[in-house]
């Protein structure tokens, strides 16, 4: 039987910006009558979709992805596609999702997740288009759907009973367009496989069968079936190696946000004296975030960047080198100083993985990283959870071959007995009233002029500045990415409004010291920065303009 296209009138809504990555928003909002279909249908006007392309579609398997991956396949079909692949049970990690992009040529894909936000019927659901390199869109194509999705009046759809995307394999339709096939594909061996190319699975096997411990935390989140196949059935680790793999809807009630404070049972686990395991990581909701642990150690994302780029000729990808690296600009500079040392170009963008593709397209750079606990390298276009931890594990092995030593810790200490130590740390103040967080920032910039030359006890400030990024690739200019107040030792303080929540404003205070002195490195972060937390309380008068006492995440 023939489906009709239909086109249905519908009105535009005013809140459809996409922020740091996608649109985020609660589950209620996107339930209203024609939003979600409002978005897709400003994606698919903005792109020049050819007729009988292929689409990705894959979640993280939150609360309302079912169905999200229905009511897209309907559109999707009504606006030319002619095929969608999609992850069993909608399920996909967003490296997964880049990967199939990349390795079947999909005219790009729809990522559905808010990523490390909570989920469930009360909690965040997210879209996002990625492009056919696999890569988050660029800003002029999230500009442009902003724009289509506040003056839209119609969009197109085929109604279909459910699609079964349970199972693997292929359903054809037919509609007035032609026909339209949805394969659901397996979410897991295409990813595995890409892994088994890039790393050394024999010596992380031998690393694992030496009696060297490790817990990996999905967070009941994407990444539990990617861990089991490739952990316990690929490198044989124990079964006991994995926690919380089972996906849920909601995450089973918790925050799949893979820091100290939301991946508590894991910190308590690897902070638990003598007897933790060796290495501890954790990954997010959608798979692309990773947290690494040692035995009662934490590696910051930006220390833990800096030490995959100084070890990358220990796996088998990178072994000839690596073209350049790239990180935020809150990042820390550790991995500035190993590109020194290797003598490769290093990138500051602004905070956004979408800020990497061209560099990475150009093959200017090779890893990436964000102090937001996302790291990768050019084999996607997107962060990646379980490449990072598969990266460390293979380095490890590296150095257990060696020497039959494996430690993070002493890894990290070598680092910076060689680099200094980047003393880094992030403090979140969620959910505030939105006006009183622009308040902060409009305070700290009204004082660009008068800062410069001020001391603040052991420290003076050189500079400060709103960060702007101009792109070298395509010539696109970013402004407003970021307030910095950088002092004259080269330390610095950044403030930031994150684009990633969904209640009130979330401001991100981002603190770095520069300790080159090997005595001093081993500090605890909070009191190697104690100065500078007061430094920046005074400078944004924060207390008095927010009322809040203190960080909601410290990491
Ligand atoms: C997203 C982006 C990252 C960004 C992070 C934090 O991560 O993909 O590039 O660093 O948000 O952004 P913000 O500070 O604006 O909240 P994810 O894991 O949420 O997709």
């Amino acid at each position: 039987m023939q489906n009709q296209v239909q086109t249905i009138s519908t009105q535009g809504f005013n809140d459809q910006k996409p922020g740091t990555s996608g649109l985020r928003k609660k589950v209620q909002v996107f339930q209203q009558p024609h939003y979600l279909e409002n978005f897709v249908q400003s994606i698919f006007d903005t792109l020049d979709v050819p007729l009988g392309a292929t689409l990705t579609v894959g979640g993280d398997g939150r609360y309302y992805n079912r169905h999200a991956i229905q009511t897209i396949i309907e559109m999707a079909a009504a606006n030319g596609f002619g095929r969608v692949l999609v992850g069993q049970a909608g399920i996909l990690s967003t490296p997964a999702v880049s990967h199939i992009i990349r390795k079947y040529h999909t005219f790009g894909g729809m990522i559905l997740s808010a990523s490390h936000n909570q989920g469930g019927v009360h909690g965040d659901f997210g879209i996002k288009y990625n492009i056919s390199n696999g890569g988050p869109a660029p800003e002029k194509i999230t500009d442009e759907v902003f724009a289509k999705s506040k003056v839209i009046t119609q969009y197109k759809t085929v109604k279909f009973a459910p699609v079964d995307i349970n199972t693997l394999g292929e359903t054809e339709f037919e509609t007035d367009q032609g026909k339209f096939t949805v394969q659901v594909i397996d979410a897991v061996q295409d990813y595995a496989d890409l892994m088994q190319t890039l790393f050394d699975f024999a010596a992380i096997k031998k690393l694992l069968a030496s009696g060297f411990k490790m817990k990996f935390d999905a967070m009941h989140a994407v990444t539990g079936p990617y861990a089991q196949e490739i952990f316990v059935n690929r490198l044989c680790a124990s079964e006991s190696s994995l926690m919380n793999c089972v996906p849920s809807e909601d995450f089973n009630g918790g925050h799949p946000d893979p820091n100290l404070t939301y991946a508590a049972d894991l910190v308590a686990i690897m902070f638990s004296g003598a007897n933790a395991p060796d290495f501890g990581a954790a990954s997010d909701g959608d798979g692309d975030r990773n947290m690494i642990l040692g035995k009662n150690f934490f590696v910051t994302p930006s220390d833990s960047l800096a030490v995959l780029a100084a070890n990358a000729t220990l796996v088998p990808a990178y072994s000839s080198g690596i073209a350049g690296v790239a990180r935020s600009m809150p990042t820390s500079g550790a991995v500035d100083r190993v590109a020194v040392k290797l003598q490769i170009p290093c990138y500051e963008t602004p905070t956004g993985w979408k800020f990497f593709g061209n560099l990475m397209d150009a093959g200017k750079v090779t890893l990436c990283g964000e102090e937001s606990f996302g790291t990768s390298s050019s084999h996607v276009r997107e962060k990646d959870g379980l490449w990072a931890v598969l990266f460390w594990l293979n380095v490890l092995a590296q150095k257990y071959a060696l020497d039959g030593k494996a430690s993070v810790e002493a890894m990290l200490k070598a680092h910076w007995l060689e680099f200094g130590r980047n003393v880094y740390s992030r403090h979140d103040y969620e959910a505030i009233p939105t006006e009183a967080a622009n308040a902060v920032m409009q305070h700290i910039k009204g004082q660009f002029e008068s800062l410069p030359g001020q001391k603040f006890g052991h420290y003076q400030v050189s500079s400060c500045d709103d960060f702007s990024y101009h792109d070298s690739i395509d010539g696109s200019v970013s402004n407003n990415q970021g307030v910095r107040i950088l002092f004259v030792d080269g330390s610095r303080i950044v403030f930031r409004l994150s684009g990633t929540g969904t209640e009130g404003a979330t401001l991100r205070i981002y603190l770095e010291a520069y300790e080159p002195d090997s005595h001093k490195q081993h500090l605890d972060a909070q009191i190697a920065l104690a100065e500078m937390i007061k430094i920046g309380l005074q400078i944004s008068q924060l207390l008095a303009l927010t009322g809040c006492v203190e960080p909601t995440v410290i990491t």
